[in-house]
């Protein structure tokens, strides 16, 4: 199972501001991270916006965005949400790496964390079991959401190194 090994974590998000970016492929897991994705920012306290793209590719720009690149006030956390399934073409794999690598590019360079909740299935029963409905084994929607207020946290506590 791929969640083997995930920590629990509680999260107060009170007074962050966090906006989802999810995308719009596979309809019905979708619906399952986004749902769980806001029952966690719920019980954190944070304040979120939602937008949506049309695929996972799309992420990392709007991310980006989300982050203040480009302008605009940055996000505290940024929550990407994507589902992308194997099939018989290269996309998978193109739109996987272009995802995930984006996604750490837009964190790293901004500092501003985003909780990776991009599922990269074989087929869609795996994808359904991770999304969060009910007979799910796990809740990916959620643990982004938490992972990303959890990083901006720790993120107050460091202290900026001096050069
Ligand atoms: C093209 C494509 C394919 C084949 N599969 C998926 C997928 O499983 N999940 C997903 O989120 N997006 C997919 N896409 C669309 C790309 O992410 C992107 O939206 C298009 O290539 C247009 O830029």
């Amino acid at each position: 199972m791929s969640g083997a090994g995930a920590p629990s974590v509680l999260v107060d998000g009170t007074g962050l501001r966090v906006v989802v970016i999810a995308a719009s492929w596979h309809e019905q897991v979708m619906d399952g991270l986004l749902a769980g994705a806001r029952r966690a920012l719920r019980a954190s306290g944070a304040q979120w916006t939602e937008v949506r793209v049309p695929g996972s590719f799309e992420l990392p720009v709007a991310a980006a965005r989300a982050a203040g690149i480009g302008g605009g006030v940055a996000a505290d956390a940024v929550v990407a949400l994507g589902v992308v399934i194997r099939g018989g073409t290269p996309h998978f794999e193109y739109v996987c790496s272009a995802a995930t690598q984006g996604l750490t590019d837009v964190s790293v360079r901004t500092g501003v964390p985003v909780g990776f909740g991009v599922l990269t299935c074989d087929d869609e029963a795996q994808a359904l079991d991770r999304a969060g409905l009910d007979g799910s084994s796990e809740d990916k929607g959620a643990e982004a959401v938490e992972a990303a207020i959890a990083t901006a946290l720790t993120l107050r506590e460091l202290v900026p190194t001096a050069v």
